[in-house]
């Protein structure tokens, strides 16, 4: 399609790569020596930006400089990356990769959970340590009679709670509205659910509406009993409270997947015994991350032939409203 230009804003995996590159003329925008001036010479010929968690901000600045602009495919189901209301109103359709990593987000979360509360890492460390011999591993917390708050029931926190059923825990969920069918208690305050649990599960969207909502206050309220878990984003964190209150035991433990300026994690946490840090792998998986590789292509490649985005972001409806 010769017309339809791609820009790649940084490192893709070949899957991505190779696919757009077997459909379009494609620019790689990290492999440019002088970006500005490739943006300058080249912008008006691109069609579809292609981008993804740490390319930087696809914010309307950087989008304005593509007056052709049609489409912006981000690969993760997370968009806050992204100006996706600004697009919405100017005609660019964004898409995500829903769905496809649902289910691994899902298994990571609950692992990160039992490796958190069962002291798995610390466990591990243990035995190549050789400390084995000294004597037994001291005893571990439980999730046996604990309950866990939901913050986000969409469709990661859905499939969260489906795992967490089996495994018995007893469930709670906060989100600005509470959902029809569901079983399990609703708070309109996280807050309030973070007194009444004993695990606080965090998987809703970042951007400024959920900036800090994780505040200092829901940290005390879950307590020197509670465990934090958070595979959504680091900013929905009031990140140097938690560490401060998971110093002080004024918050039992944390099992972290994502921080608010990664891969920069703050180093007063490498020294805590009470915390799990992993580096954003929830969907990290060959299988899923083909997966999602694969529907970024196919949204690009619908979209120029014609048939519209497969997985549009609800701020870009498609077809367009109005
Ligand atoms: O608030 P609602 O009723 O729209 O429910 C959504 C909830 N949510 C919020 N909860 C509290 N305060 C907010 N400001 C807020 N905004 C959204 O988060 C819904 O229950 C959930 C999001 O669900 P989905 O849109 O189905 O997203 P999915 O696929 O589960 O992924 C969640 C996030 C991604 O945005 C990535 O950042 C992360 O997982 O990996």
């Amino acid at each position: 399609m010769p017309d339809f230009e791609v820009l790649i804003t940084g490192p893709v995996m070949p899957l991505i790569r190779e696919g757009l590159e077997a459909r379009f003329t494609v620019h790689k925008l990290h492999e440019m020596p002088d970006k500005e001036a490739f943006i300058a010479a080249h912008g008006a010929r691109i069609r579809a930006l292609v981008g993804g968690a740490g390319h930087g901000r696809i914010d309307s600045a950087f989008m304005r400089r593509f007056p052709n602009l049609r489409i912006v495919g981000n690969f993760g189901v997370g968009y806050d990356g992204i100006d996706a209301a600004w697009a919405g109103q100017n005609g660019i359709v964004v898409t995500n990769t829903p769905d496809v990593l649902t289910d691994e987000v899902a298994d990571l979360a609950m692992g990160l959970l039992i490796a958190t509360i069962r002291r798995l890492p610390q466990a591990d460390a243990y035995v190549r340590a050789g400390r084995w011999l000294d004597g037994a591993f001291p005893l571990t917390g439980s999730l046996r009679e604990k309950s866990m708050g939901i913050l986000g029931l969409g469709r990661i926190g859905s499939a969260i709670a489906a795992r967490a059923q089996a495994f018995g825990l007893e469930l709670a969920y906060h989100s600005r509205t509470p959902k029809p069918d569901v079983s399990f208690r609703y708070y309109a305050s996280l807050v309030e659910m973070a007194r009444d649990v004993d695990i606080l599960m965090v998987i809703a969207p970042g951007g400024e509406a959920t900036r800090r909502i994780v505040s200092r206050a829901v940290m005390e309220a879950l307590g020197p009993a509670g465990t934090l878990i958070n595979v959504a984003r680091g900013t929905l964190v009031d990140e140097p409270a938690m560490v401060e209150l998971l110093r002080s035991g004024k918050l039992g433990a944390a099992g972290l997947d994502v921080f608010e300026d990664e891969p920069r994690v703050p180093e007063a946490l490498f020294g805590l015994e009470n915390v799990v840090l992993l580096p954003h792998v929830g969907s990290a998986s060959h299988y899923t991350r083909n997966k999602m590789g694969q529907l970024v292509v196919d949204n690009i490649a619908s979209f120029a032939e014609g048939r519209g985005p497969l997985t549009p972001v609800p701020e870009t409806p498609w077809p367009p409203i109005g």
